[in-house]
């Protein structure tokens, strides 16, 4: 991907590339670029013009949406419009089988630009409800019959952490009042769920903090401590990375926790509320802050 006429770092390629990439001829590229004015929007040296990982990201939605039976003009408007409003239904069952694809063929750009289409056009939680958790759960089913699926499971899930991390970034990210801290235990890898509830919070206007998976106990107990959250939600997904500990070192502390996930199921968490679907989880964190 780096190579002549690839992206720089930064993300800057010549129309040549992309025309590739797309699997269009240039011809068309610049016939798209003078009818609908999706061109490059980056100016390498002054005389070449060069498109940007954004332009290619919306020319790969556009060329989706062609795929699909859209005029050319009204999937121009609608990818490169930045509003949902305008995109085109489209099936979730589609939505789902695409992306599994690009996640099975390791089409990086293509899992990132079908993330972003998902995200803008039906929000978080139903991103994570309809779309992820059944190619998730077809993962697992795969992963439990012996076929570890790795590069494909890890190419799919570090797409959707770097998706929700660019969706999140149009809303708030750094409260301003006492929020809601997001913890997944010390051990778990397992962090999906909890970046699904962070942005489902932001999307709603309520302040909420996620520091990412493998934080020390002893460093998010301190945080706990310093930031004095309304909550904190303690994440685990299964038994082995449950830490008790930390759990009671935070009540002792007086810090209010809820603890989510599959992981806590049938422990003794001394009077913490378990959660264990998104809508709970939603719900214990949004309390703290209805009127
Ligand atoms: C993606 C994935 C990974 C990714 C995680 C990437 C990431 N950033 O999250 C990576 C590759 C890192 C990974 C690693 C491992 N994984 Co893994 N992984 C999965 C997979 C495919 C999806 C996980 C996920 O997001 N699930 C979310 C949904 C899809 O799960 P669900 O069960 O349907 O949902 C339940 C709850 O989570 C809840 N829920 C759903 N959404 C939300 C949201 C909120 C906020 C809340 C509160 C609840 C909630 O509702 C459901 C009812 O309980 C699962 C399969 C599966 N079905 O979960 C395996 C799975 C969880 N992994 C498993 C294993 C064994 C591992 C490893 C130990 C493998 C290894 N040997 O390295 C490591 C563990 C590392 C660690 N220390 O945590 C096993 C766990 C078995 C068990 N019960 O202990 C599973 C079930 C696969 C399997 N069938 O064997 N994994």
């Amino acid at each position: 991907m780096s190579g002549p006429g690839g992206p720089r770092a930064g993300g800057s390629w010549t129309p040549g590339k992309v025309a590739e990439v797309l699997g269009v001829s240039p011809v068309t590229l610049r016939t798209w670029a003078s009818r609908y004015g999706v061109g490059p929007t980056l100016r390498a040296d002054g005389r070449h013009r060069r498109y940007s990982d954004a332009d290619v990201r919306k020319l790969q939605h556009m060329q989706r949406l062609i795929d699909r039976g859209i005029p050319a003009r009204e999937a121009a408007a609608a990818a490169f419009s930045g509003s949902g409003e305008t995109v085109p239904d489209v099936p979730v069952d589609r939505l789902v089988g695409e992306l599994e694809q690009a996640a099975e063929d390791l089409e990086f750009a293509a899992i990132a630009a079908l993330l972003d289409e998902t995200l803008d056009a039906i929000g978080a939680a139903a991103t994570w409800a309809d779309v992820l958790l059944p190619i998730l759960r077809r993962l697992g089913r795969r992963w439990a019959g012996g076929d570890v699926c790795f590069e494909s499971e890890w190419a799919l899930t570090t797409e959707v952490s770097l998706a929700l991390q660019r969706y999140v970034a149009r809303f708030a990210t750094v409260p301003t009042e006492r929020g809601v801290l997001i913890a997944c235990c010390p051990d778990e890898r397992h962090s999906l769920p909890v970046e699904v509830l962070r942005a489902s919070l932001l999307e709603i206007g309520v302040p909420a903090l996620y520091l990412g998976q493998l934080v020390p106990a002893e460093t998010m107990a301190g945080l706990a401590f310093k930031l004095d959250p309304v909550l904190v939600v303690l994440w685990s997904m299964s038994a082995g990375t449950v830490d008790v500990l930390l759990r009671e070192r935070l009540r002792r502390q007086g810090t209010e926790v809820v603890v989510a996930g599959p992981g806590w199921e049938g422990l003794d968490v001394r009077g913490a509320p378990w959660v264990n679907d998104l809508t709970a989880a939603l719900d214990a964190a949004t309390a703290h802050f209805k009127a």
